[in-house]
């Protein structure tokens, strides 16, 4: 009864504050869950901008008048594109789920929509919807798929970018007509196309507005309540949230400086990095990541309990570059192998180590020797549990190792290793 009455009085407080309380379904929960186990994603930016061979902020970088820009749209015409080569190329390097621009800043829709006639079908000479295209083939081939969703617009009126804000709006556009337009643009995401799994927002940090997101991410959940709503906001996480991003930078680190504000919070997390530098295709751009480097990466965050979005920019016919498909062959090859101590992990909770980081899934941990140590031994400290047996996991031989209470030493001369990551499977009672 005392208790009862103790919540009332908190879902009360709550409502006077103005909170929503957002209580994620059983379906959504099960879908963080799978989220957590896929690890490895590709994240895709392609957009009539990819023409130009100067990354997705080309429009606003080289000052292009919004009318200038605008005819990009006319003779964009990827007749290379196909949906099953994408999800080919993403299901071969490992990963599982593929997040790709339905609009990014630029505001033109790589989708058909009938809430603005600047999209895909009805503005180019390609006149096909290449994002159902791939929802289709992803359903097909049991890839999922998250849609990237620009809240930032350099080019509608309603939006008004460059407008001053008053009272969260902006001054010179029309803020209602602009949040019914993007909730109509979801709808359609998620009512039309097949398998949708998540909405990826970004653009929150150009403006200090009121955004609606009770509404917004209600809506989501309304149409769908499994379906996972992630913001680049670089903040914590907001109400109605369902994972948590960073960008560019492992979770707790800050390299970029926008990370700076985003505490870990709860949530399923997800960091995203590019192939090269860039998001957008850019011709120039030639500081590919090696396949070691990118495998590192997928390691360090899956020790960190996130998961990887890999970025590439495809090309304006619809091609991904070879430089691409190399590295990930190798990657992918890499995962097939090793996909045990990566796919279906958490994160140990014991902390990085200079040599690595431990992944952990049921009673076994995953040792990743990445950085060979000066020692002929690698210290886990904080392991709990009683360790019953080591082992390589390329090949199952046995490895020495002896524990004591601060932690357990794993002896790794004589141990074959791996250019990559030495994996160590370490059993606990
Ligand atoms: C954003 C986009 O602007 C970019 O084009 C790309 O889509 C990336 C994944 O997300 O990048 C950002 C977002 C925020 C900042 C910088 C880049 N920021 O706050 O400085």
């Amino acid at each position: 009864m005392i208790k009862k009455l103790l919540l009332m009085g908190m879902l009360l407080g709550a409502v006077r504050a103005g909170a929503q309380t957002y209580t994620p379904t059983a379906d959504n929960l099960a879908a963080r869950q799978n989220f957590q186990d896929m690890k490895f994603g590709l994240f895709i930016h392609w957009g009539i901008y990819s023409e130009l061979g100067a990354g997705e902020w080309v429009m606003n970088e080289k000052h292009i008048p919004y009318d200038s820009y605008k005819r990009l749209a006319d003779f964009f015409n990827p007749q290379a594109f196909n949906a099953h080569e994408w999800v080919m190329f993403a299901k071969k390097a490992g990963m599982k789920y593929i997040t790709i621009t339905s609009r990014h800043h630029d505001g033109f829709s790589m989708f058909g929509t009938k809430t603005s006639p600047y999209n895909i079908v009805d503005a180019t000479p390609y006149h096909k919807d290449p994002l159902m295209e791939l929802a289709q083939e992803c359903v097909k081939e049991g890839i999922e798929l998250h849609f990237y969703y620009s809240l930032l617009d350099w080019g509608r009126k309603d939006y008004a970018f460059g407008s001053p804000i008053a009272d969260g709006k902006p001054v010179n556009g029309d803020w209602d007509s602009y949040i019914n337009f993007m909730k109509a643009q979801l709808t359609e995401l998620i009512t039309k196309y097949p398998g949708v799994k998540g909405i990826w927002f970004d653009g929150h940090w150009e403006r200090d507005v009121n955004w609606h997101y009770d509404e917004i991410y209600g809506l989501i959940h309304k149409l769908n309540p499994a379906i996972l709503v992630g913001n680049n906001h670089h903040l914590e996480p907001k109400e109605g949230e369902d994972f948590q991003m960073f960008e560019k930078d492992l979770p707790g680190a800050n390299t970029t400086g926008f990370s700076g504000k985003s505490k870990i919070g709860a949530l399923p997390l997800e960091t995203c990095e590019t192939i090269n530098n860039s998001w957008g295709f850019n011709i120039t751009d030639r500081s590919f990541k090696s396949s070691k480097r990118i495998i590192h990466y997928l390691v360090n965050a899956a020790g960190l309990n996130a998961n990887f979005l890999l970025n590439i920019g495809p090309m304006p016919n619809g091609k991904i570059q070879p430089e691409f498909t190399d590295t990930l062959a190798i990657v992918g090859a890499w995962v097939q192998k090793n996909g045990e101590a990566i796919y279906g992990t958490r994160g140990s909770g014991i902390p990085a180590q200079p040599w690595g980081v431990i992944t952990q899934k049921d009673k076994n941990l995953y040792v990743h020797v990445m950085t060979p140590s000066q020692q002929p031994y690698v210290f886990i400290p904080q392991l709990k549990g009683k360790v019953t047996k080591a082992a390589l996991l390329a090949d199952g031989t046995a490895v020495k190792f002896k524990q004591q209470t601060e932690g357990v030493f794993v002896y790794l001369n004589g141990v074959a290793t791996d250019p990559a990551d030495t994996i160590i499977k370490l059993t606990t009672n």
